[in-house]
């Protein structure tokens, strides 16, 4: 039940520690996933809905795909409204062929998870990880508690998929790693609605009531999100509110009708960037949330996690097969390269489409000025899609 030893333990049983275990598994090399929630936490716990076609790919590769293949829904494109007209960004024709899945993040962990279990591979819920520490020597150690014990776990490496507030980042010392931050000054009020969608794609709203994004879970089931001030209380948003403001968010010239139907979720998210560098210390590597967060607005959080843990089980595979540590040399300065793109995308579409408390009319006509390049400039249209749909692993 508690094994004392494995190559590799993975801090974390969130989508980043959960795909890194499926990689691994099929590459015969031995982990342990300790995740501190439950099960049934781990699998409600709304976040991302948009999957690059790169993310795809692995998890289909990796034998998640069955249901995500029948049940996702591709999208070929997105839309952009400001100045109460709407302009489409078609990203197979700008990019080549590349489209975006909308799937949600819980339902890829739950496949991930069920995967791990049929496997017989070790995932323990409840195991809350006190701290990692060994990182520059050849066996790190991991420390948590199960069922009430505490217990170590000896690794050949450590891997923290801990998210943003985990533990194994402090296993490399601050005078190691640096932090670079950011934080925004507006939050995004998200809500889940019973109701089919109003659009087939997803709509990103400027507007000078703020920011709305329109999107989905199911054609059955809406995902909707406004910007609110920060320290936002949701009781203040009863649902009625909700659906005027998204209504007057999204106004055309054009009517255009949002359908509206009872909400089953309501919550406040913070806005934030941040970079931890390097992603490895010694033996301890960090992946995902753990190593970086972006503002949800490029909808790109969960494809960084899905790419670093790609570059890093193959970077583990390699010690494995041949003691080479060429690719997990190279693992931070790999993940990092495609890491500030999406930070700097995250932001792009964050400043560009949220109206901060104090903007300036100027800073207003500057937002409009870009999106009305993005409108009529192929190029700039182009930079967007590239960036949205994904940019290659390495
Ligand atoms: P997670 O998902 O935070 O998982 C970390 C796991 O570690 C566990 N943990 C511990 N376990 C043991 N011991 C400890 N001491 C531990 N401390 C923490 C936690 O319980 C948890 O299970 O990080 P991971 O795996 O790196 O995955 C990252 C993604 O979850 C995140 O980037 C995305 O959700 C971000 N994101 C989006 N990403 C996209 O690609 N497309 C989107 O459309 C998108 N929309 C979003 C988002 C994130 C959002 N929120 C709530 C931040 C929309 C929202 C609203
Ligand atoms: C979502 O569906 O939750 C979603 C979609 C796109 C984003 C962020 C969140 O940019």
């Amino acid at each position: 039940m508690h094994p004392s030893h494995t190559k590799v333990g993975i801090v974390g049983g969130g989508p980043s520690g959960l795909l890194l275990a499926r990689l691994l598994h099929r590459s015969g090399v031995d982990c342990v996933v300790l995740e501190n929630r439950d099960r049934a936490y781990v699998e409600q716990r709304q976040r991302a809905g948009i999957l690059e076609q790169g993310t795809v790919d692995v998890l289909r590769e990796c034998g998640a795909g069955a249901r995500m293949g029948r049940e996702g829904l591709v999208h070929d494109g997105i839309e952009l409204r400001y100045d109460r007209r709407a302009h489409r960004l078609d990203f197979p024709a700008l990019t080549g062929g590349r489209r975006v899945t909308v799937y949600a993040q819980t339902e890829v962990v739950k496949d991930l998870i069920a995967l791990q279990l049929d496997a017989g591979a070790p995932l323990l819920f409840g195991a809350q990880v006190l701290d990692v520490t060994g990182a520059d020597t050849e066996r790190p150690v991991i420390r948590y508690t199960h069922q009430g014990r505490e217990q170590t776990l000896t690794c050949d490496y450590v891997v923290g998929c801990d998210g943003f507030h985990g533990v194994t980042r402090h296993a490399v010392p601050e005078t190691e790693r640096r932090t670079y931050e950011r934080a925004y000054p507006y939050s995004w009020l998200g809500v889940l609605a019973d109701v089919p969608p109003s659009c087939d794609e997803l709509i990103y709203a400027h507007s000078p009531r703020g920011f709305a994004l329109f999107s989905m879970r199911t054609p059955t089931v809406s995902r909707l999100y406004l910007q609110v001030p920060n320290g936002t209380d949701p009781a203040d948003w009863p649902d009625d509110r909700i659906w005027d403001e998204l209504q007057a968010r999204a106004a055309l010239d054009t009517p255009w009708k949002l359908e509206r139907g009872p909400l089953t979720a309501k919550a406040v998210l913070p806005m934030r960037s941040a970079v931890t560098e390097p992603m490895r210390y010694g033996r301890v590597l960090l992946a995902g949330d753990a190593a970086h967060i972006v503002p949800p607005t490029g909808a790109k959080g969960l494809n960084l996690a899905v790419a670093d843990v790609t570059v890093l089980a193959r970077a583990l595979a390699q010690v494995h097969d041949t003691g080479s540590t060429e690719l997990l040399d190279a693992y931070s300065d790999t993940c990092l390269r495609r890491v500030w793109r999406a930070e700097h995308f995250s932001y792009f579409m964050t400043t560009t489409l949220h109206t901060a408390a104090d903007q300036s009319p100027f800073d207003t006509r500057l937002q409009l000025s870009q999106l009305d390049r993005i409108a009529t400039s192929p190029h700039a249209a182009a930079e967007l899609a590239e960036n949205y749909t994904g940019l290659p692993l390495v």
